[in-house]
């Protein structure tokens, strides 16, 4: 798979030398290019941003600079190929494991990194003339450019990429996989620190161990993301799954209404009412 990132930080992306990601471009597997935006600037000054038409804040990305870099990327690709370019912003659609999937199968994508108050918009209409272009998100937050997202955002493709992980089995019961979040895990020892670990997993009875996992990451997805239990399709619940969710439904209805003042408020929650630990 090839990708290229242009952006004006190019250092920015040195994390992609690391780790998996990295090894996967020392064996061939992943062919990533970092551009330099202002190589496709010529004033002396090398410029990529102007004020905004119309006035208010901040600076808007000039187009001239955006417009060579997408030539020199055409003009260095297999003649006839056009990358996907993703545009990553805080007003893009939402980055989800299901287009993480469909972006690993494609052979060639770019990355458009914006700062400022993001790139003039001609550069997206004139992407679009000769390229699948995609503005995603991250969330619902601001970072100050898209670089710290594009690092996420090809971590989660790359290693979907066939080779990129050695154990593809470890790719099949993760999060996001199926619409629930993932079962809590545990090793040795079997008390730490006051702490044990779930009876049944020492039991060797891998019919109840499979179902206790499942019981956890329904209680667990509904109290954490109560939105996904609400996007599940009852065809795939059974009747267990649907005794665990009517225990939790009082729980996940509070959740849906107080998570955001939950989670900010925590650490006042676990000042005025620390949890029991026993010893
Ligand atoms: Cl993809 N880019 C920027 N600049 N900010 C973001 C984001 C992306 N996702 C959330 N916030």
């Amino acid at each position: 798979m090839r990708l290229d990132v242009v952006t004006i930080f190019p250092e920015y992306l040195s994390p992609l030398d690391l780790s998996l990601i990295g090894k996967a471009r020392e064996q061939g597997l992943i062919d990533l290019r970092v551009h330099d935006l202002r190589d496709f600037t010529h004033d002396r000054h090398r410029t990529v941003d102007d004020t905004p038409y119309g006035g208010g804040a901040g600076m808007v990305m000039r187009p001239e600079p955006w417009g060579e870099a997408l030539d020199h990327l055409m003009a260095t690709g297999v003649p006839g190929e056009v990358p996907h370019l993703l545009i990553p912003a805080p007003g893009g659609v939402p980055f989800t494991q299901a287009m993480a999937q469909e972006l690993a199968t494609q052979p060639w994508l770019a990355f458009a990194c914006g700062r400022y108050e993001g790139i003039d918009e001609r550069v997206i209409d004139h992407a679009e003339t000769l390229m699948p272009v995609t503005v995603v998100s991250l969330g619902d937050y601001v970072l100050n450019g898209g670089e710290v997202a594009v690092l996420a955002i090809v971590e989660a493709i790359a290693r979907l990429v066939p080779g990129v992980i050695g154990n593809a089995d470890s790719l099949v019961e993760e999060s996001h996989e199926d619409g629930l979040l993932e079962y809590p895990m545990f090793t040795k020892p079997p008390l730490w620190r006051g702490h044990g670990i779930p009876e049944v997993l020492l039991s060797g009875h891998h019919g109840l161990i499979a179902r206790w996992r499942r019981d956890e990451r329904l209680r667990r997805t509904a109290a954490r993301r109560p939105d996904m239990i609400a996007r599940l399709d009852p065809s795939d619940l059974d009747a267990r799954d649907l005794e665990v969710l009517a225990e939790v439904a009082e729980v996940a209805e509070v959740a849906e209404v107080a998570s955001s003042v939950m989670q900010t408020s925590k650490v006042a929650q676990f000042q005025a009412d620390p949890p029991a630990v026993a010893d």
